[in-house]
């Protein structure tokens, strides 16, 4: 068995909204690109790929893009030879024939389950355990993203923080950045925020708060979820890319779905970020800016289990009154996560509590991505590659 991978297919379903296809596309460009191998991705909708990627066509079955094989995922699934490296993301399922194939190798892929990033103890005990499938002679890997040497990492591409920082040190980088995105630079006193979030109860209050306090507030809104509540709290019909509201100390811009790496620079430019998900809340933490997370809300409520998993992560290190401000703020921002739900009314203290801890959470932010930066998810999916080879021939 060599010790890497000369192929890697990565096959994708978009469940919904656009983490899936984030972290794929993530993973398959770092792949190919910083470590040589030949990707193929495999997505089952180019549609939502295209929101991240513009240059993608959706009709087209084979396509070429950043040094990627985007393939159309759609059966019946064209019979092929399967790469050294098969990544089924998210548990989605690899086609039957597909398996079939693989299982028909004298020398069989390395198979891994990719699956959703989580900071709970319980990751380190089952991250890269084996499955043996129940029929077939293959086994299928799991393999969790996290926060601590003992599970995979996160992604992060090769001196992706060198970049970001020389960015942020540079006025003029980000003053083209800002004109480009038909936004204008920042005042010197306002806090400009970025708002990428689901529908939230919370959301009416908050942006009270930014209306009603003393400093101003520039908040700029990716097309998406929570434009029709934020178009309501300004007493219009809809909000679009391009619109700009203004209310007491509050600005908001409705901004456009942007390429994932002008998305990365967004997040690089503000002074707080609001995210969501999964992929957009490690591309805050490597911004090292001072974030608020909301979490992807699943029906049994074990998503507040997983927010305070990582808040408590997050928070090691940090004065307790700061912790208390952050974790203040990110709770009022989950709260019941449901809508129908009356918004916590305790959003607008939170929110100045946070702002008045801004520099310890500013410096903190920092030395957090510095510190997780060590622990790569593509560097230890090869080296895990290299392991299961050495597991084959023992
Ligand atoms: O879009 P999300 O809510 O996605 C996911 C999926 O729903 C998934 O099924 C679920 O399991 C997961 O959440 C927890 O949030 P996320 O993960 O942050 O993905 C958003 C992606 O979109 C991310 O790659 C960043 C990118 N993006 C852009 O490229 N441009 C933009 O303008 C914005 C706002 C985001």
């Amino acid at each position: 068995m060599p010790s890497r991978p000369t192929t890697c297919d990565i096959f994708c379903a978009v469940v919904d909204n656009y983490g899936d296809i984030g972290v794929c596309w993530r993973l398959a460009r770092q792949l190919a690109n910083e470590h040589g191998v030949a990707v193929r991705l495999w997505v089952d909708d180019l549609a939502s790929f295209r929101k991240l990627r513009p240059e993608i066509d959706p009709e087209l079955p084979v396509q070429n893009s950043g040094g990627v094989e985007v393939r159309r995922w759609a059966a019946p699934f064209p019979g092929m030879a399967p790469a050294d490296l098969v990544i089924e993301a998210f548990a989605c399922r690899l086609p039957e024939s597909y398996m079939a194939a693989m299982a028909a190798q004298a020398r069989k892929p390395v198979w891994i389950n990719l699956e959703h990033l989580s900071a709970e103890d319980w990751v380190e005990g089952c991250h890269k355990l084996p499955s043996p499938h129940p029929q077939l002679p293959l086994v299928k890997y799991y393999f969790f993203p996290g926060f601590t040497p003992q599970t995979g990492g996160l992604l992060l591409e090769r001196g992706l923080l060198a970049r970001r920082e020389a960015f942020q040190r540079d006025p003029q980088a980000m003053a083209a950045f800002w004109q480009a995105l038909g936004a204008p630079s920042p005042k010197p006193d306002e806090a400009r925020v970025s708002l990428f979030c689901y529908e939230n109860p919370a959301l009416p209050e908050l942006l009270a708060a930014w209306a009603e306090g003393d400093a101003p507030v520039c908040c700029l809104v990716p097309e998406g979820r929570a434009l029709p509540q934020l178009a309501a709290f300004f007493g219009q019909e809809q909000a679009a890319p391009g619109h700009a509201f203004k209310r007491g100390n509050l600005e908001a811009r409705v901004l456009p779905f942007v390429e994932q790496e002008r998305y990365d620079m967004l997040l690089w430019a503000c002074d707080i970020n609001f995210v969501r998900g999964e992929d957009s809340c490690v591309r805050a933490q490597w911004a090292g800016r001072p974030f608020v997370w909301h979490i992807y809300p699943q029906h049994d409520g074990v998503h507040m289990q997983k927010l305070r998993a990582f808040m408590a992560r997050y928070c090691t290190g940090l004065p307790p009154d700061a912790a208390q401000a952050l974790c203040g703020l990110w709770e009022a921002w989950n709260g019941e996560g449901r809508q129908g739900v009356a918004p916590p009314l305790h959003i607008h203290g939170a929110w100045n509590d946070f702002r008045a801890h801004g520099s310890m959470l500013r410096q903190h932010a920092t030395a957090w991505a510095q510190q997780l930066s060590g622990n790569s998810l593509a560097l230890n999916l090869l080296d895990f590659f290299r392991e299961v080879g050495k597991i084959r021939a023992s």
